[in-house]
């Protein structure tokens, strides 16, 4: 029997490459369910990943889509869109390609204010190299390079977006289906740079060494531990609610950054008018 979504899958492909219990599956239908519900043609849709677990999301959903090289999907995402600035385009990438060899990237393009979607697989570790440690493994993780439990500080992903620039910043984890579908409408809908992080189960690499050995537990982990707050304004320097993840701790989820301001196309756009009027 057909699925409503299947246009949206290459069905060719599956079945997935996914451990039983991995969340990446859940993001990917928030996916394809916000692009149908969004009204926006199909045909504009396009999107980019990098490596890793993550990054075989976009081979599954039946749209024009890019697998590029580690860290790289935000630079190869924003070419896209300079080419064609009528293109919608996002990103799913792990927090390790993200945040480690692509922290680079990601912060010039909030910076720039470049429009494009950012949906961040947070899984707290490297999935698909066999569980080394990531920039988002919580202090006492334990991880395949981090046996003691690591102790390097994490990044907080939507602190360092909300910072950098972005004009959107939400984070939800796969428990919360309806969130994180309508957020990804809304940053659709966004001119600017948006970003979401999905905190999201790998059972196999994160949970199995802490405790969590099964999706069902982490969720169980995520139901129990996450918050929803309504009252933080990150774009406002509003941070003293926002904590770091800690190790089992809380898990503040919501909208943190909604504003407008111009993208790097209207600034270029910008430039161009006065350049070929000083010209003249
Ligand atoms: C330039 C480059 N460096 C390193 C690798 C090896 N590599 C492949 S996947 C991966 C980890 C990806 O972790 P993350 O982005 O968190 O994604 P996950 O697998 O957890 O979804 C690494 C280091 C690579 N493929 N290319
Ligand atoms: S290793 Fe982790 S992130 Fe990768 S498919 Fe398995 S559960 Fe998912």
């Amino acid at each position: 029997m057909n699925h409503p979504m299947d246009h949206l899958l290459r069905t060719d492909r599956l079945p997935h490459i996914w451990c039983p219990g991995c969340g990446i599956g859940t993001i990917v239908s928030c996916c394809i369910r916000a692009i149908e519900e969004s009204g926006i043609p199909e045909e504009q849709f396009v999107t980019v990943s990098g490596i890793g677990c993550t990054s075989r999301a976009p081979g599954y959903i039946n749209l024009d889509s890019f697998h590029t090289t580690h860290g790289r999907a935000i630079p190869f995402a924003t070419g896209l869109k300079l080419a064609n600035s009528r293109l919608k385009v996002f990103i799913l990438a792990g927090d390790g390609d993200l945040f480690a060899i692509g922290g680079n990237h990601i912060i010039h393009a909030a910076r720039r204010n470049v429009e494009l979607v950012v949906i961040c697989v947070n899984n707290f570790i490297y999935g698909m190299t066999g569980g080394q440690v990531a920039p988002t493994t919580p202090v006492g993780g334990i991880t395949s390079t981090s046996p003691y439990g690591n102790f390097e500080h994490p990044f907080n992903l939507v602190y360092l977006t909300a910072a950098a620039g972005a004009v959107y910043v939400a984070r939800w984890t796969t428990l919360h289906v309806h969130q994180l579908k309508r957020a990804i409408g809304e940053a659709f809908n966004k001119r600017g740079f948006s970003f979401i992080e999905v905190i999201s189960p790998c059972p196999t690499e994160y949970g199995r060494k802490n405790r969590k050995a099964r999706g069902i537990d982490i969720m169980k982990y995520f139901k129990e531990k996450s918050v929803i707050k309504r009252d933080i304004d990150l774009s406002t320097g509003s941070f003293g609610k926002l904590t770091d993840i800690k190790l089992d701790g809380e898990i503040v989820c919501g909208k943190f950054v909604d504003i407008e301001r111009p993208t790097y196309l209207d600034k270029l756009e910008e430039l161009k008018t006065v350049v070929s009027i000083s010209l003249k």
